[in-house]
């Protein structure tokens, strides 16, 4: 799951987010979740109850949620909440080193709900949480 701006990705400050799209993401996420026999939904939305309404849905329909949460994730405790009522493994994942950046980035609300955080790795760490995500499940 993705939050707002994520749409942009290799667009906007790529010197900080990278080159490839949001749509080479998924695909690649797509690719990997084969191998790990996971069913993966890719998701992105600028809009913060739009991201409440998915992990709601998810406490019926996923397994466990791997969430880009953007800048909601400095600001949402909406989003914490949902997590929160979500049973399943939780992991974080920031393209950039947030800790790296300006210091309003340094706190994520949903880091406390998160089972893990991965930040710095690129998109990279899309996979590397996938990965995790299919052992934390048990699947493969
Ligand atoms: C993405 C964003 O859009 C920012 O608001 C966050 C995060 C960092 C990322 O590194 O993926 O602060």
């Amino acid at each position: 799951m993705n939050g707002p701006n994520l749409n942009l990705l290799g667009q906007r400050q790529p010197e900080i987010y990278g080159h490839e799209s949001l749509a080479d993401v998924g695909e690649a996420c797509a690719a990997l979740a084969s191998d790990l026999h996971l069913t993966v939904r890719f998701h992105q939305s600028n809009h913060e109850g739009v991201l409440v309404d998915w992990i709601q849905e998810a406490r019926e329909q996923g397994a466990g949620i791997v969430i880009n949460p953007g800048a909601f994730s400095h600001t949402s405790v909406a989003i914490l909440d949902a997590l929160n009522a979500f049973d399943g493994p939780v992991l974080e994942v920031h393209i950039s080193n947030i800790h790296k950046r300006e210091a309003f980035r340094h706190h994520s609300f949903v880091s406390q709900r998160a089972e893990g955080v991965i930040a710095g790795f690129g998109t990279e760490g899309y996979l590397l949480a996938l990965r995790r995500m299919a052992n934390l499940l048990g699947v493969k």
